[in-house]
């Protein structure tokens, strides 16, 4: 059996027919595949976590081991897998209500852990599975049900946040473009520390006012220049309804020392199989 078809399930499929979710569970699959086919890794290196919401139900279709989590909390328990198990590489999947909302207070502090983990964002500027309600990447004067005189605020900018905190890989994609969204997702999981990927999702029931962005969207040549990757990150508010959208590795520091060279205490007290010491007597 082909790698790729071990990944797959046979869960009954939810989303709605056409929606990108379809197509970022492609990509993620080519990804593994391709890095197990010759890239030195094994089905069994990965795991991964989810949130709450449409895209959490990666975790029903990806044919990986995992903890489906609570809302907000699918990146406070991937690091804690890393810790538990450092020879793993975590996938956490989110939505842009759960990370930059519910479970935001977890996200700069990930940035500058800098473990060795991959985070993929799929933002589509709603909170879908609960009929569109309007998240911190929302544009402004969106209508729904709970704000019907539309959203306030300006939407936060992620890869601005990312930059600011210290993020040590930041790169964005198109949902439908998968063979572009694998070839990030290869870059994101081999970099040694946290690689953050934010994939603009169109969602097909709600705020489609902020879908088919596709036209504005281009490939950036791998960036390593933090100015430049400033200059990236301004280009796309989030809001506006015109301008370029600049896609790929936005921001990658090769340099900058994980959270396992800084703590190698933590690496020392981890014995056989990844488990803590104490918790292995402890069970006893
Ligand atoms: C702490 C908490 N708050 C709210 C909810 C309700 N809830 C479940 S899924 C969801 C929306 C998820 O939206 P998002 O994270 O953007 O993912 P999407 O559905 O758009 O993929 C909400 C608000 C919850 N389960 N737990
Ligand atoms: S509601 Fe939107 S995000 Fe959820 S499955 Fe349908 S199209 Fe996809």
């Amino acid at each position: 059996m082909k790698i790729k078809d071990k990944l797959s399930t046979r869960e009954e499929v939810t989303w709605c027919p056409g929606c990108p979710n379809f197509m970022i569970l492609e990509s993620v699959k080519k990804a593994i595949s391709e890095m197990s086919d010759k890239g030195g890794y094994s089905l069994k290196d990965f795991v991964m976590t989810t949130d709450i919401g449409c895209h959490a139900k990666m975790f029903d279709y990806l044919n990986l081991s995992g903890v489906y989590c609570l809302h907000g909390r699918a990146l406070p328990t991937a690091e804690g897998v890393c810790i538990g198990n450092p020879k793993m590489h975590v996938l956490a999947f989110v939505g842009d209500g759960a990370i930059y909302a519910e479970g935001i207070g977890h996200l700069p502090h990930a940035f500058r852990n800098n473990m060795n983990m991959t985070l993929v964002v799929h933002d589509n500027q709603s909170y879908s599975l609960t009929t569109g309600q309007s998240t911190p990447t929302s544009q402004q004067g969106f209508k729904t049900k709970v704000k019907p005189q539309g959203e306030e605020n300006k939407p936060l900018n992620p890869i601005l946040f990312a930059l600011a905190s210290g993020a040590t890989f930041i790169a964005r994609c198109n949902a439908k473009n998968i063979n572009h969204t694998a070839d990030v997702l290869m870059k994101a999981i081999a970099h040694k520390g946290f690689s953050f990927v934010e994939i603009v999702q169109d969602c097909l029931i709600f705020n489609l006012e902020m879908n088919n962005k596709d036209s504005r969207m281009y490939e950036v040549v791998d960036n390593r220049n933090l100015d430049v990757a400033f200059t990236l990150a301004k280009e796309f508010d989030y809001n506006s309804k015109r301008g370029r959208i600049p896609l790929g590795v936005l921001y990658q520091n090769r340099n900058a020392k994980t959270f396992a060279q800084k703590w190698p205490q933590i690496g020392k007290v981890v014995g056989k199989g990844g488990f803590y010491k104490g918790q292995v007597k402890g069970r006893k």
